[in-house]
């Protein structure tokens, strides 16, 4: 047995209960290859709809997510962030009534608590860098929401504003974003006497930009660029979601479009392979849609059964462009891009409960995976590559 199919048999013993994704090497003789090619028809059977890889087109390498971390609480929202090169995650925690941060620790190799921000009912923390300094968006179901900043010199986070009531009842999301070196954020609100807001720094404070779209019980966000130029996708409970575009000239949002046949849209994120423009679309029960941006319009490309989903979310780990369709009553689905087939192919199932955001971050060259449960622990998993071809 040459080292090659050596390595794939540890990795495959280190494997058992995942699923084995692995591109067929084709390089390796005799036994070695015989393995692979025992290896690689098990996976194409269970991945009927896969294609063979040429012969000398990859190095073999296996990726898959590891449970590594398991953190004792509940949550609704996550978020990493670097700030003065340091990195950091922080989860909202709506039954504790907190926003967590947890930081790095190089020396164990995990993550530990590093500071809180005290809320109550707690449903997203945003972080926000604006000029090396660090600002928190606190949403909270009751109570109001507030922005926090940090104070480097003594080291805490000081309430720096609140954010008007009468505008934001019920926070669902909120979005940060640039325009023309400008700073924003955006807050979905999702009670019907509320309003989505855009809210502007301005050097000393945030003042509300823009308010949108009010009496439609908005769900989620989304700010992207199309064709260079800036959009958002606002989803909500009553009606499709609807493309706003920026305009140049008044310095606000107009209504362009929304997307047709889409109804019960709950959250909209998105995503870019190459020069291609893509959008998941979420919704809890029935199918959840991949589209893509032709040039005019969003086009189906793709449908996912959702059992019970608030969150589908693309995301990259090194080249490898993944999706996450989190499950209330099912296994959470991990989806990972086939460039060949320009779509996504199921992956791998992970089991957290109440699954309601996610979010990779990166440190010390280990490639990480946070995911916030709503019923259950935090979970955080590795990303592990094992290339089988050393
Ligand atoms: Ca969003």
């Amino acid at each position: 047995m040459c080292r090659a199919a050596r390595r794939a048999s540890r990795a495959r013993r280190g494997l058992q209960g995942w699923k084995i994704h692995a591109e067929y090497p084709g390089d390796c003789s005799g036994l070695a290859s015989l393995w692979w090619r025992l290896l690689y028809f098990q996976w194409r059977a269970r991945e009927p709809g896969s294609r063979a890889v040429p012969c000398h087109a990859h190095a073999p390498k296996i990726t898959q997510f590891a449970p590594y971390q398991s953190l004792k609480f509940e949550s609704i929202s996550v978020e990493a962030f670097s700030f003065r090169n340091d990195q950091y995650v922080v989860f909202a925690q709506p039954f504790i009534g907190k926003c967590g941060f947890l930081e790095w620790d190089h020396v164990e190799m995990n993550f530990r608590n590093f500071d809180d921000i005290n809320s109550t009912s707690t449903v997203i923390c945003k972080p926000l860098i604006i000029d090396n300094q660090l600002f928190i968006i606190v949403a909270q179901l009751f109570g109001g929401s507030h922005i926090y900043k940090r104070d480097t010199s003594a080291n805490k986070f000081i309430k720096l504003q609140g954010i008007d009531v009468l505008k934001i009842r019920k926070p669902n999301d909120v979005e940060t974003f640039r325009i023309d070196g400008e700073s924003f954020f955006v807050i979905a609100d999702s009670s019907k006497a509320g309003s989505t807001t855009i809210y502007k720094w301005n050097g000393n404070g945030f003042y509300s930009h823009q308010s949108l779209h009010p009496w439609y019980r908005d769900t989620d966000v989304e700010y992207l660029e199309i064709s260079s130029k800036p959009h958002l996708i606002l989803s909500s409970s009553s009606q499709r979601p609807v493309i706003y575009q920026w305009n140049k000239a008044t310095k606000h949002f107009d209504r362009r479009t929304d997307i047709p046949e889409m109804e019960d849209v709950y959250a909209v994120k998105h995503f870019q392979v190459k020069s291609d423009l893509y959008i998941c679309l979420t919704r809890f029960i029935g199918d959840s849609k991949v589209m893509r941006w032709d040039g005019a319009l969003f086009r189906e490309l793709q449908t996912m059964p959702s059992r019970g989903s608030m969150v589908f979310q693309p995301f990259t780990v090194g080249s490898w462009q993944y999706a996450i369709l989190g499950s209330d009553y099912s296994f959470t689905q991990v989806y990972r891009w086939d460039a060949k087939k320009g779509e996504f192919v199921r992956f791998q199932e992970l089991n957290i409960q109440a699954p309601r955001a996610f979010s990779p971050v990166s440190i010390d060259n280990r490639q990480f995976l946070l995911a916030s449960s709503f019923k259950g622990k935090t979970q955080i998993y590795k990303h592990l590559v094992i290339d089988l071809s050393n």
